[in-house]
């Protein structure tokens, strides 16, 4: 038992908690019985608290009188005077001053003697800001996609999904890596729509065909094919590699919509370079000459990556023998595993199923984790498996439209493979394939069904990190209802910690109704027994989940200096794996 902190055994089934040992510090808890539900919406996702931090030794300070001089200065900050190595003024206000403290003077002490000033108004730390610091892009239509970010929101049928069963790239935005230009993806498909307002700033441009050269007749890069500013369209033999179907600008939005523009969707990667290379028609077919012209071009052109939703006829010595070529080249070829709902293993279907170590073939899986009934699989020749099923992305017409397939599967990992080459430009194929599959999550759904046993992570696979075969399946988890609340209004320097214990469960996870503190200053937090914090919130939110703990007992804390109150937190449930 931990000194000072309350434990709750969580009941199942709706009943009231039953608490324990409940210490002096719990006497200011409020429990109320009955047990609400809370939905997760997408404007309830999750913004962690990220630590504050600031230039060290340096101050931002304005004193009353505007426009002093450096001597006037350093007179007006009194007995400070001896600590301060120089004073810059602003060029855009004569009231501010940034002060930089000789080393080993504390800054947060400067500015409490700086209170009690006559001359200075106030002095604070100077802060450093960054950019995307929740890592949630502002793009209208982002909290559709379930498979970007699934918070438990419904998909384009009304499903409620599972918080978690998405990519996980959010975390990886956070860090700032949202993908490069420098990472080119040849989308072979029915096109990409050159002028989408989410894709025209990714579409590739052939800077020896761009220009005036771009529509002029000559092939001005000598590369075999005149005009060719943005791919090519091997389906008419034209430089009109535009999508007249919309099944490539659909993959291509999932692969690389603009992030953070305000419009539409958000791609797994904000920034990259689409290569619309056409060899399917207006009704979505095409032939054996055009996939294997697509996949030659692609590698002349060198490409990164290449993006394969299709398949169909038989194995084709001549398109293998090119998809080779490709690997002889270092380039990855992610596949659509095939929509038939059978087993590649026993039944191959192409190009997933060709016997070349760069092709990385991709299962679906539906919004809660499960694989999608239409989608092919093979343990040994299926590699990952990805969100496929009412997949929001662009479509052809400048619009957004729902789409299901192993399709939309294949350009969810294609897009998670560009991010990771974006983060490590030096990765060969090999690495990067065996990258994705060993950092893929693990799903119950397909551990039998694809080599890596699970869905692909851009955070694990980013940061390297393989999950241990106990990690948690985001498909297991169970609710439990609780009732834990804070007081209302808590009080100063709070410091309340929790224990919640459901015993014999592998993972515990704290569903927060609604979180509202000091924001910066007082923070609600997830902790393990030994105080490792795994999560954390400040300020106002509302339906969030935190991150699991391990082991039957997790501690939720509310620390709070000493002013402004807020309202404090409030659980109605908890989540667990057993
Ligand atoms: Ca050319
Ligand atoms: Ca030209
Ligand atoms: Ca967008």
């Amino acid at each position: 038992m931990i000194p000072g902190v309350t434990y709750c055994t969580a009941s199942r089934g709706g009943r009231q908690s039953k608490w324990g040992n409940v210490v002096a510090v719990a006497a200011a808890m409020i429990f109320v019985a009955g047990s609400a539900s809370a939905e997760i919406s997408h404007s309830s996702i999750k913004k962690r608290s990220a630590a504050i931090e600031s230039v060290p030794g340096e101050m931002i300070v304005k004193v009353r009188r505007a426009g002093m001089g450096t001597q006037s200065l350093r007179s007006a900050l009194g007995s400070l005077a001896r600590q301060i190595e120089s004073i810059d003024s602003f060029a855009t206000d004569s009231q501010l001053v940034k002060v930089r403290l000789k080393s080993g003077f504390s800054v947060a002490s400067a500015i409490e003697q700086l209170k009690s000033s006559e001359q200075v108004e106030y002095a604070e730390p100077n802060f450093i800001y960054r950019a995307t610091e929740s890592g949630v892009p502002n793009d209208a239509r982002f909290g559709e996609l379930w498979g970007i970010l699934n918070a438990g929101q419904a998909d384009a049928q009304g499903t409620a999904g599972r918080a978690g069963v998405d990519v996980n790239v959010v975390p990886v935005w956070a860090t700032g890596i949202t993908g490069s230009k420098n990472i080119t993806v040849a989308v072979i498909d029915t096109g990409i729509q050159w002028d989408h307002v989410d894709l025209k700033d990714n579409l590739f441009i052939n800077r020896g065909e761009s220009g005036s050269k771009a529509n002029n007749g000559v092939d001005d890069d000598g590369n075999g094919f005149i005009d060719d500013v943005h791919g090519w369209n091997f389906h008419a033999k034209t430089r009109a590699s535009n999508d007249d179907q919309g099944h490539g600008t659909h993959c291509a939005g999932t692969i690389g919509g603009s992030g953070n523009n305000g419009i539409g969707v958000a791609g797994v990667n904000w920034n990259v370079t689409l290569m619309p290379v056409k060899f399917l028609g207006a009704d979505g077919g095409g032939t054996l000459q055009g996939a294997i012209e697509s996949v030659n071009y692609a590698r002349m052109m060198k490409v990164d990556i290449m993006s394969n939703s299709w398949g169909g006829g038989g194995a084709s010595q001549a398109l293998q023998d090119a998809i080779q070529q490709a690997r002889d080249a270092g380039i990855l070829f992610v596949a659509a595993a095939g929509n038939d709902g059978s087993d590649n293993d026993t039944r191959p279907t192409y190009p997933a199923a060709y016997p070349v170590d760069n092709v990385l073939a991709v299962s679906a899986i539906n919004n809660v984790g499960g694989i999608a009934d239409f989608s092919n699989y093979g343990k040994t020749s299926v590699h990952v498996a990805a969100p496929g099923v009412n997949v929001l992305s662009s479509y052809t017409g400048g619009g957004y439209r729902a789409a299901s397939g192993t399709s939309m599967a294949c350009p969810h990992v294609s897009g998670v493979a560009a991010l990771v080459l974006s983060a490590n430009p030096g990765m060969s194929f090999a690495e990067l394939k065996d990258r994705l599959i060993k950092t893929s999550q693990p799903l119950a759904s397909v551990k039998r069904k694809v080599v890596s046993k699970g869905m692909v992570s851009a955070f694990n696979a980013i940061n390297n990190i393989v999950p241990p075969s106990g990690e948690p399946d985001p498909t297991q988890w169970e609710d439990v209802a609780v009732n834990i609340e804070s007081p209302h209004p808590y009080t100063d320097k709070i410091n309340l910690a929790l224990v919640v214990e459901e015993p014999g469960v592998k993972f515990i996870r704290v569903f927060f109704e609604r979180i509202d503190t000091e924001a910066r200053y007082d923070v609600v937090s997830v902790e393990t027994e030994l105080g490792e914090v795994v999560d954390s919130y400040s300020g106002k939110h509302a339906g969030v989940m935190s991150e699991a703990v391990q082991g039957s007992r997790a501690v939720i804390r509310l620390k709070a200096d000493d002013s402004v109150n807020g309202w404090g937190f409030k659980v109605s449930r908890i989540q667990v794996i057993r």
